[in-house]
């Protein structure tokens, strides 16, 4: 067979005709995925950085300003009212989506980063002491890694690290030993952005918790990607970006336990966040205006909520399942590519497929890949420590990451992009 054909992976392709039928269905509502580039159908595969949007979420947001743009809890008008009850319901919508007990555990951030920002200076600045531990993995984003280091400083914390094994999982064998030194919090990626690794959260957290310790779950790819229930991962916060699950920038959820939440000071001071403000001193807000410091982003609020209805109007247990066969497909095709290297085998892996092609820059490749219309990602990953780790070489890899809208048509047109590429590059 050529080169550049597609050839069938028995049994795979058969399972992912039902998918595709609706991937195709649901592309329909992705104004975006019907354009070209360089003269070629868009093939978007650069999910793990941001999703792309459907209408609905769209509208939500030109209605927004629209017909009742106002700052909320504030002007006793109607459409302060009517911005305030949207920006409310859309915190009981998300809230509900990752089955938050309360919609007052559910604070409207940024993004990831800045839920981890505000769990590392509000909780653990107060509660961290010289020689306790911080306990985190090599395979975390630079946004799960980075505030935990800031803090260790300031608080003379250390941070340990757990490893990972050959096929890209845990090391869980380590977790109790390193537990046992002193670890006060765990903080763990959920799905990780390289390797595709679904991490054991509920296992970890009765790991954690019965040495006192708490965890903290960066969810910024699992939310989009699969049903996720902080009740029976018990975990105690979690933190994710709207962008990557369909919705917009600049907003997303951090979930806290209310007791803890309760028990922390401010992250930021301002507006919304006070009850009571005299010369030399103030109190607080209740949750969660406690931790929304200033007028916050409305808009994009709301249409959070407008995504977890499409989401869950999709299914998010459809999403999983369509992800996994497109993923096994993807990386199986791949596995043919002579002097190609995927990383990550965990059963059960997310559809962020990490990989190199041997004597080939990552860079180069997607630059080669962009001709052909094909949206991956070159680099690091926000995740240096695991390129170390993982050895690659330019500490960078090309990833492509999949997500409701793709089909297996793409992979296969993938697949030929990057073996045109490997004959370009020879
Ligand atoms: N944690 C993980 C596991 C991520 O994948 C990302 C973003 C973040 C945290 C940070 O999210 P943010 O919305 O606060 O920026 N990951 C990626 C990526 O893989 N490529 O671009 C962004």
């Amino acid at each position: 067979m050529s080169e550049t054909m597609t050839a069938p992976v028995p049994g795979l392709r058969a399972d992912l005709k039902l998918y595709d039928d609706e991937a195709l269905r649901l592309r329909a509502d992705f104004p975006i995925l019907s354009r070209t580039v360089h003269g070629k159908p868009l093939v978007y595969f650069d999910n793990a950085a941001t999703s792309q949007k459907p209408t609905a979420v769209l509208d939500a947001l030109n209605d927004y300003y629209t017909r009742y743009n106002a700052n909320v809890h504030r002007g006793i008008h109607t459409l302060s009212e009517e911005a305030t009850s949207a920006y409310e319901h859309a915190r009981e919508k998300v809230a509900q989506f990752i089955h938050a007990p309360t919609p007052t555990g559910l604070i409207f951030v940024r993004n990831t980063t800045e839920a981890v920002n505000l769990v590392a200076q509000a909780w653990a600045r107060k509660n961290l002491r010289p020689g306790d531990g911080i306990l985190v993995s090599v395979m975390e984003h630079h946004s799960n890694l980075i505030p935990w280091q800031i803090v260790a400083q300031q608080t003379g914390a250390r941070l340990r690290f757990l490893d990972i094994r050959d096929d890209g999982s845990l090391e869980l064998d380590d977790l109790d030993r390193l537990l046992g030194e002193r670890t006060r919090l765990v903080a763990l990626a959920h799905m990780s952005n390289v390797l595709g690794t679904v991490n054991p959260i509920a296992e970890i957290a009765a790991r954690a918790h019965a040495v006192g310790a708490l965890l903290f779950v960066d969810a910024a790819q699992s939310v989009p990607h699969m049903p996720v229930d902080v009740q029976t991962l018990d975990c105690d916060f979690l933190a994710f970006s709207g962008h990557k699950m369909c919705g917009p920038t600049g907003i997303g959820g951090l979930y806290g336990r209310p007791a803890l939440l309760e028990a922390m000071d401010p992250f930021m001071g301002g507006g919304s966040m006070i009850g009571e403000v005299h010369q030399e001193y103030f109190t607080c807000a209740a949750l969660p205006e406690k931790f929304e410091a200033g007028t916050p982003n409305i808009a994009h609020a709301i249409a959070l909520g407008v995504t977890v209805d499409y989401l869950s109007s999709v299914g998010m247990d459809r999403i999983r399942a369509h992800e996994l066969a497109l993923t096994r497909y993807m990386i199986a095709r791949l596995s043919e590519i002579e002097g190609l290297t995927v990383y990550g085998h965990a059963p059960g892996r997310g559809g962020a497929v990490a990989f190199i092609l041997d004597n080939v820059h990552p860079g180069d490749l997607s630059t080669v890949l962009d001709r052909e219309g094909i949206a991956i990602r070159a680099g690091h990953h926000c995740a240096q420590p695991l390129m170390r780790r993982l050895g690659t070489p330019y500490m960078a890899t090309a990833r492509a990451s999949v997500y409701l809208y793709n089909t297996s048509d793409e992979v296969d047109i993938f697949i030929d992009a990057v073996r045109k590429a490997r004959r370009f590059f020879a």
